[in-house]
């Protein structure tokens, strides 16, 4: 286990988490019902009396766990992060402790209590997203990102809002997800804002959401939790949205734990008018880039109101299935490699197995720094297929058709044309 700037080292194992390196965010809410993006309750500034008919009018009726996680399996990713509360404040579990709950709905049912059952049947391991903004609950004092209740009368009712009570809400209802659902893995909080200032209103963080107090309420109740960083306490996962850094992060000189968190088309719920979409091939690039830098890839989906994944996603999914059948081996269980990436390539590395991916298609070579000496055998990842190379030999004569090669460098001799229809060929070393 690697020690990370951003994990003391009381905290648990990071292990499955560094292995894991492929997840499934999962964004469904009262907010897939109005079908566009998740903050239009703020950038709307729909009252919560007028938001309500989206709670009246929420029954995901062909909501089925199973498929769900037969989806996410099939994709290859290893773990699946849901929404069980986003900053509009529906529960999508029965939690006793609001009425603004899924159980309420026509629906009826306890989506939580059987999307994980189903999850932990694919081998899935668990993380609830847990929104500590709460657009609904009385006692959360609006600030500037919430214009809908930027208003003289609503900032007057600040005063009364006693965030204290918001506190213990927040306690208690993250109690109910820690006990009552089995093992969970991962605590995946949504977010901090302490340094904005709007003037009449302060930006929120640890002292909010008495964020340590939150968070040693998460160890106490499932003592191996992977947990992210948004509480504002600078330690856990660093989850970077829709941002892919240009190196491995690191601090002080020490490797930092984190996660690239991306959308499919720029929004998180289900987006019904929205064609942004990005390609297929620029997110699994994504996803090669960002284990490439040891970090994890949360991948977004917006399952319909009716709780169904669009045939638009499942054919994204179903692309990655079709790459991770024949490519797993080159992300999961790998990381950053200590080799420099050759141009138009990323390495990933696990243990002395070195894998190459080829984001665009060279001519016939590519040369390999400082990997004189260090080579057996080189295929590729897809068919096996084995990949001829060239090392450097002092008696050999240059013609001026070949190429010069390094004494500390190899030279794959490759195809002209890329012998396979996958987007990312995979070259093991
Ligand atoms: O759940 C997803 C987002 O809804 C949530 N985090 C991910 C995982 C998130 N909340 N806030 N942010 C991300 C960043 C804040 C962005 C904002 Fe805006 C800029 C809020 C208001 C201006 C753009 C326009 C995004 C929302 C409205």
């Amino acid at each position: 286990m690697t020690t990370y700037y951003n994990w003391p080292d009381n905290f648990p194992s990071t292990e499955w988490f560094e292995h894991d390196r492929f997840g499934l965010f999962i964004h469904f809410g009262l907010f897939s019902v109005g079908a566009r993006h998740e903050w239009y309750m703020t950038t709307e500034q729909i009252e919560k009396d007028d938001y309500k008919k989206y709670f009246d009018y929420f029954n995901p009726d062909l909501f089925d766990a199973d498929e769900w996680a037969k989806q996410a399996y099939e994709t290859g990713v290893k773990y699946v992060v849901f929404t069980t509360k986003h900053h509009e404040g529906f529960a999508l579990w029965d939690s006793q402790y609001t009425d603004y709950k899924i159980t309420n709905t026509e629906f009826k049912r306890d989506l939580l209590a059987e999307l994980l059952p189903a999850l932990r049947k694919y081998g899935l391991k668990i993380g609830l997203y847990h929104s500590v903004i709460d657009w609904h609950h009385p006692d959360f004092i609006v600030d500037g990102l919430h214009p809908a209740r930027d208003n003289l009368v609503e900032r007057e009712k600040n005063s009364e809002r006693k965030m204290a009570n918001y506190q213990q809400y927040l306690r208690n209802q993250v109690t109910e997800l820690l006990s009552n659902y089995g093992k969970i893995d991962y605590m995946w909080f949504d977010f901090s804002y302490p340094h904005r200032d709007w003037g009449w209103s302060k930006g929120k963080g640890k002292n909010d959401w008495d964020s340590e107090k939150l968070e040693q309420l998460c160890f106490d109740l499932q003592p191996h939790l992977i947990i992210n960083d948004r509480l504002n306490l600078d330690r856990g996962v660093i989850t970077p949205e829709q941002y892919q850094p240009q190196e491995p992060l690191t601090q002080d000189g020490m490797p930092v734990l984190w996660e690239a968190c991306q959308t499919m088309y720029g929004t998180w719920g289900y987006d019904r008018d929205n064609y942004e979409w990005k390609s297929k091939e620029l997110l699994l690039k994504m996803m090669i880039d960002t284990v490439s830098k040891n970090g994890n890839y949360l991948m977004n989906i917006g399952p319909t109101a009716r709780g169904i994944i669009t045939n638009e996603t499942k054919e994204v999914l179903h692309y990655f299935k079709e790459w991770m059948t024949y490519h797993s081996r080159s992300i999961i269980g790998c990381g950053a490699s200590y080799f420099v990436d050759p141009i138009d390539c990323r390495y990933t590395q696990n243990g002395n197995r070195l894998y190459l991916h080829v984001y665009s298609w060279p001519y016939t070579h590519i040369h390999l720094k400082g990997l004189a000496g260090k080579v057996d055998y080189v295929q590729f990842l897809h068919d096996a297929s084995e990949i001829k190379f060239r090392t450097f030999d002092p008696e050999e004569v240059i013609t001026s058709t070949e190429t010069k090669i390094s004494p500390d460098d190899i030279v794959l001799l490759l195809p002209t044309v890329k012998p396979t229809t996958f987007d990312v060929p995979v070259i093991e070393i």
